[in-house]
């Protein structure tokens, strides 16, 4: 970037592990060479590069988290830096990281069996395997336990039967994690091989943001799958809330990468374009407008080292992280606006990645826990009392 906010004005890299600003270094050197250089492009034609998921393996970025498995372990504040670099450029690809890793990879992890385990962890840390994740059902996403996807069981298989909306990766997937209800009603997961006949993924056309990435529906017709495709750690709505904790955690650090990435666009147009005589950043509105941005960024950034500092330590709890998610993004979006309206006219093409960091948002500001329902998380946490329904 021609100005980074970080290292000019204040002095985060202080507060890093050397291994740490390592991981930052190499995702920031991949998303800058191998994902910014054509993001404008997969935008402007709905693009996902999936032949870069295996290079994204290869420099490690995939098993940062992952102990063990083909992962480095190399832990929660690693891991942020990682979707804060990739989401600099573009919010798909942090979104692609997400889905990869907090929602499918640790759900196999966490929930499931070592066979389960040694069959797909190594394969999804080398970007050799694409995992997603299926929650959300078409009539909404904020009240998972109001699904209606089946599975019931058949002799010696589970037959899973529903519908799925908003599934990221979903159509260039090997493998989904699929939520559904036993016949008891409680909540189980699945691995389902998406070649498995039945389920179908067809992409969501017509969105006006994360364009460079795929969100799809899927169709679950009598689909059969073994006994042991359940996730045998994972029995009602624990099992998946505890992996969007990670996804939402992720996106603590992702949404400021968006918000530096608009920043630093405002502040290279602020020292170079003149009107009435003089460059805009000479004028006290814009060195205003530039110095609250900085402020919410800077602010967002020591809450996402403060969330992975407790995270390393296990003592996270997803109130916390709901602070951190709804503040980050709403900050983010603000920051994005005020870069858009320094940019005038031309914040709206894609000479700058303004616009479309300020889109991708609008999504990130409603996937894993809207800013409502993360405000009633709170509003749950304060007063003891679910406003939920
Ligand atoms: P509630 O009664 O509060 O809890 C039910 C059970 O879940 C436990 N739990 C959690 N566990 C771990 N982490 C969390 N964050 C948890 N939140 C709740 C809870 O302890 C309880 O366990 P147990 O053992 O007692 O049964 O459940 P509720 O339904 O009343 O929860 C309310 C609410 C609104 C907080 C919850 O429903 C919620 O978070 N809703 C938002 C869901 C959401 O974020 N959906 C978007 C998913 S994004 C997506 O699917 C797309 S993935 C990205 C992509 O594919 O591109």
């Amino acid at each position: 970037p021609a100005v980074d906010p970080v290292e000019a004005v204040f002095d985060l890299d202080a507060l890093l592990e050397d291994d740490e600003r390592e991981w930052r270094e190499r995702a920031r050197e991949f998303a800058a060479t191998r994902i910014a250089p054509r993001i404008a492009a997969d935008f402007e034609a709905a693009r996902f590069r999936a032949e870069l998921v295996p290079e994204l393996g290869a420099a490690g970025l995939l098993g940062v988290q992952l102990a063990g498995y083909g992962g480095s372990g190399a832990g929660p504040v690693a891991y942020g830096l990682v979707c804060h670099e990739l989401e600099y450029v573009d919010s798909g690809w942090r979104t692609f990281v997400s889905v990869q890793c907090s929602l499918a990879m640790h759900a196999i992890l966490a929930h499931g069996s070592e066979a389960q385990r040694t069959e797909w962890l190594p394969r999804m840390a080398a970007g050799e395997a694409v995992g997603c994740f299926a929650l959300t059902e078409p009539q909404g996403g904020s009240d998972p336990g109001a699904m209606t996807t089946t599975a019931r069981r058949d002799g010696d298989e589970w037959v899973i039967d529903g519908a799925k909306r908003w599934i990221g990766l979903a159509s260039v997937a090997d493998v989904a994690v699929v939520w559904a209800k036993d016949e008891e009603g409680v909540v189980r997961g699945f691995l389902v091989p998406t070649t498995t006949p039945g389920f179908a993924a067809t992409p969501i056309a017509g969105k006006f943001a994360m364009r460079a990435s795929i969100q799809c529906d899927l169709a679950l017709t009598g689909v059969r799958v073994p006994t042991d495709a359940v996730l045998p750690g994972a029995s009602g709505l624990s099992g998946p809330f505890s992996c969007l904790n990670g996804a939402r955690y992720g996106i603590v650090w992702g949404s400021m990468g968006a918000a530096r990435a608009c920043l630093d666009a405002a502040v290279g147009r602020a020292r170079t374009r003149e009107v009435f005589g003089a460059p805009i950043g000479a004028r006290q509105l814009v060195q205003g407008s530039l110095a609250d941005a900085l402020v919410a960024y800077e602010t967002g950034m020591l809450l996402a080292l403060h969330l992975g500092r407790l995270k390393e330590r296990g003592a996270l709890t997803p109130a916390q992280i709901s602070v951190g998610k709804l503040n980050n993004v709403r900050q983010a979006l603000g920051i994005a606006s005020a870069a858009r309206a320094i940019l005038a006219g031309d914040g709206i093409t894609d000479e700058f990645p303004v616009m479309r960091h300020l889109a991708n948002l609008e999504a990130v500001r409603t996937y894993e826990g809207t800013d409502e329902i993360h405000r009633l998380v709170l509003g749950r946490a304060l007063t003891g009392i679910p406003a939920f329904a």
